[in-house]
């Protein structure tokens, strides 16, 4: 058995989760934090046999997409009096970023 943390953007999270459910997959929703950007993603947690593992990650692709977010970092200006200006930065956030780990034991009490 194999579990599958796939951490996507908001916006695709819940046609992923209707997706995945129509395929027959249990899925557990977390709203989640990205370090890098600090705003809301959504991470999926599901547990699936060791061969439906193909058919999860098609569904994870087809829903899943790339966008480009524009940041703002504080760029140094120089000068002995440390001024930083904020510099927009775009960056791609990908359509999805996914662990697949083995299962040591699942049980449902
Ligand atoms: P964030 O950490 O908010 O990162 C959003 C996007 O910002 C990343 O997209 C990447 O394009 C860019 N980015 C991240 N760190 C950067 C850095 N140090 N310098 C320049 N650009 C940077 P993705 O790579 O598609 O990641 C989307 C989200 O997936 C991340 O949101 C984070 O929540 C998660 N993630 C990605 N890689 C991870 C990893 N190795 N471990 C845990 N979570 C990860």
């Amino acid at each position: 058995m194999k579990l599958i943390i796939a951490i996507v953007q908001d916006e695709d999270a819940n046609k992923l989760i209707a997706t995945l459910m129509d395929a027959g997959f249990s899925v557990t929703k977390l709203a989640t934090t990205g370090g890098f950007l600090r705003s809301g993603n959504t991470t999926l947690l599901l547990g699936i046999d060791d061969d439906r593992v193909p058919a999860a990650m098609a569904c994870i692709e087809k829903v899943c997409k790339s966008r480009k977010q524009v940041v703002t970092s504080p760029m140094p200006m120089g000068g002995a009096g440390e001024v930083y200006m904020p510099y927009p930065v775009e960056v791609v956030v990908g359509g999805a970023t996914v662990f697949v780990l083995n299962v040591e034991e699942f049980r449902k009490l």
